[in-house]
């Protein structure tokens, strides 16, 4: 600590942050851990805009759960050793946040990263400040760090940065500068030509500073661990005069490197303003050449240009090792801080097994894509739902002929009215008072071997019979043999007498449009053969999707006969039919509820009670 009132940060500084800021809040505990602290420095959030809860964090390799407070007074009442506050609101709410932390006495410090907050409001928070004894870094910085205690929100980037810049226990020099990005540079510097940083803060870019090079710096020679000091000023404003005054009547004894950067403003004609608000020249005397000649005059040790700053605040370091003001510690190496799993896999450190394998769709990148193709080439190339539904199930453009049949086979199965087993269930779930989801799923459920479920088996039997080389009556013997059905054929309603209309618009169009159809001729055979023992035993609609995608597959050029047998076999035409019908089902729920139909119950009389005689 100093030798004057308690330290600004240390290594027992409690602070709050205001704000959601999990990921600045995390590398603040990162640091603190790499610094071997006891405690984590950041004790509770506050964020007015959500409920009390607790948010997790890391503490090294360990999960620990921090408070978030929705009030303020709250937070400050349950943690009293509190006496810093992050605040990361931003230019519309920084100027009520901080005023209401001025109003809590235990607070010392307050760092406001916002950029933007109106210089009205800006000096009116210096005001209280001075009054209330608050220090305020900011506004628009990152904040400060002191090695070995306390790092403001996002200073000194990430933990490789902290590492290699050796942030993580304390060196004997000390820098005040404005800018953030300069301050992370000052880092590397210092790092590199000395024992490193003792502490660090950028007091931000605006015209208002809370906390002015002044005060830091004089916090600085108070403390007596810091033995040298860097101010890195910059165009505009007259501040560093003050340096130069405090070093000239002696209250500044410590070695002083400076530099004040825009010197090249004076190669332009006209005024420049550069990217603070601040750094503008209104006066000859505000240009960086002449602050850089006042400092050197009042004894400051000032490079030639700031590409020599390193060396002149090496110089000055090897001056007072020599002296002994400065003894060199030993390293010790810090602790290793657990990288993030996020961070190692984008730097290529680790891998693991995927869980989760997918073939179809990628929607990671700029543009959705479907097997292959990104979504605006499907829109451009007018593929239609059949062109998705070829990418998605079977991750192949399909000819136009194909992806157009795929579309009539999802219109002629949409719905077959009511009665059919599957909308029957929609229709008395939807009655029942279910939602539309619980409605057609039940729907869906009906879906199976007697109903609309059949697609599959009927293209596997009838491959397999067709393949074996066996004539249609010898098929049909032969399954009537094993007592098993033939899938595909049959049908409740539809007969020879009164043909399905359906399955004559799909055949009409496979018989013109398929560059061959052996398996859909072997099962219209088939069908003759059935339909001689019973006018109802056609081919059914899902018996001639079933054949007819087979002669699909197996034909159109896009599939090996293997690739044709696996989506038949893992189930690829029953989809047809549940997609298809998941339409009507849809439609009879809807319907339902705008009929406004009530709880259905099946009458008695429609139920025949054949219970065993009471014994
Ligand atoms: N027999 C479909 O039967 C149905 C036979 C058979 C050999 C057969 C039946 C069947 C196979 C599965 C199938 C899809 C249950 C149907 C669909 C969608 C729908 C529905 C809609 C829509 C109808 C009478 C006699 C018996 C049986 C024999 C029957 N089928 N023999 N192979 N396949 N088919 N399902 O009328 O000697 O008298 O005892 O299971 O393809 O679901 O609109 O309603 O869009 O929603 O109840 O079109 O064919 O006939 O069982 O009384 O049988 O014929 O062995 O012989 P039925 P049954 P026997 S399309």
């Amino acid at each position: 600590g100093g030798d004057g009132e308690k330290p600004l940060f240390s290594k027992h500084t409690k602070a709050m942050v205001w704000g959601m800021q999990p990921r600045a809040v995390q590398g603040m505990l990162d640091f603190d851990y790499v610094c071997q602290r006891s405690k984590p420095s950041v004790v509770c959030m506050v964020y007015p805009f959500s409920g009390d809860h607790k948010q997790k964090f890391y503490w090294g390799h360990k999960e620990i759960l921090i408070p978030l407070y929705k009030s303020m007074a709250n937070a400050i009442k349950n943690h009293p050793g509190v006496d810093t506050m992050i605040n990361f609101a931003s230019l519309r709410s920084a100027y009520e946040s901080t005023v209401e932390a001025m109003q809590f006495p235990q607070i010392r410090s307050i760092t406001n990263i916002a950029e933007g907050i109106p210089e009205n409001k800006t000096r009116l928070l210096n005001k209280i400040a001075k009054e209330k004894n608050v220090s305020i870094i900011g506004p628009a910085t990152v904040g400060g760090i002191k090695p070995g205690c306390f790092k403001i929100g996002n200073t000194g980037g990430m933990l490789d940065n902290i590492l290699s810049s050796k942030l993580y226990r304390p060196g004997s020099v000390a820098y005040v500068s404005r800018s953030g990005g300069m301050s992370n540079e000052l880092n590397n510097i210092i790092s590199r030509n000395t024992n490193g940083v003792y502490e660090g803060v950028a007091i931000g870019g605006d015209r208002y500073p809370g906390t002015v090079f002044i005060d830091h710096v004089l916090r600085y020679q108070d403390d007596h661990n810091i033995k040298m000091i860097v101010l890195l000023g910059e165009v505009g404003g007259v501040e560093e005069y003050e340096i130069c005054s405090q070093i000239e009547n002696g209250r500044i004894t410590k070695p002083i490197v400076a530099w004040c950067i825009g010197t090249c403003a004076t190669m332009f004609t006209s005024e420049v303003q550069f990217g603070h608000a601040g750094a503008c020249a209104q006066a000859e005397a505000e240009t960086a050449r002449a602050k850089n000649k006042a400092l050197a005059v009042a004894g400051a040790y000032v490079p030639n240009s700031f590409d020599d700053i390193g060396d002149k605040i090496k110089e000055v370091y090897e001056q007072l090792v020599m002296k002994g003001v400065i003894i060199p510690e030993e390293e010790v190496p810090p602790p290793t801080v657990p990288m993030d799993y996020a961070w190692a896999r984008e730097l290529g450190l680790i891998r693991k097994p995927a869980s989760f394998m997918t073939s179809i769709c990628d929607e990671r990148g700029q543009e959705l894509v479907y097997a292959g193709m990104p979504i605006t080439e499907v829109f451009k190339e007018e593929m239609g739902l059949g062109g998705v539904l070829s990418l998605l199930w079977f991750q192949r453009r399909l000819p136009a002929y194909a992806t157009k049949f795929i579309e009539m086979c999802l219109m002629i199965t949409a719905d077959h009215g009511p009665a059919v087993s599957g909308a029957h269930n929609t229709i008395v779930t939807s009655r029942a008072g279910k939602d539309l989801i619980s409605s057609l799923c039940s729907g869906l459920l009906t879906i199976g071997d007697r109903f609309g479920g059949a697609l599959d088996a009927a293209a596997r039997q009838f491959s397999e019979a067709h393949d074996a080389g066996l004539i249609p009556m010898e098929f049909v013997n032969k399954m009537r043999k094993e007592h098993r059905l033939i899938m595909g054929i049959g049908h409740r309603v539809k007969s020879i007498n009164n043909p399905d209309m359906r399955v004559v618009i799909l055949k009409e169009y496979a018989k013109a449009n398929f560059p061959a159809t052996p398996l859909l001729d072997y099962a219209m055979d088939v069908e003759k053969v059935t339909t001689a023992k019973k006018p109802n035993l056609i081919l059914n609609v899902d018996g001639f999707i079933g054949v007819a995608f087979v002669d699909l597959l197996r034909n159109c050029g896009c599939f090996t006969n293997e690739e044709a047998a696996e989506l038949i076999e893992i189930g690829a035409l029953n989809g047809l039919f549940v997609l298809g019908r998941s339409m009507g089902f849809i439609g009879h729920f809807l319907d339902q509820k705008r009929l406004k139909q009530g709880l259905y119950r099946h009458p008695w009389d429609d139920i025949s009670y054949i219970l065993p005689e009471s014994m």
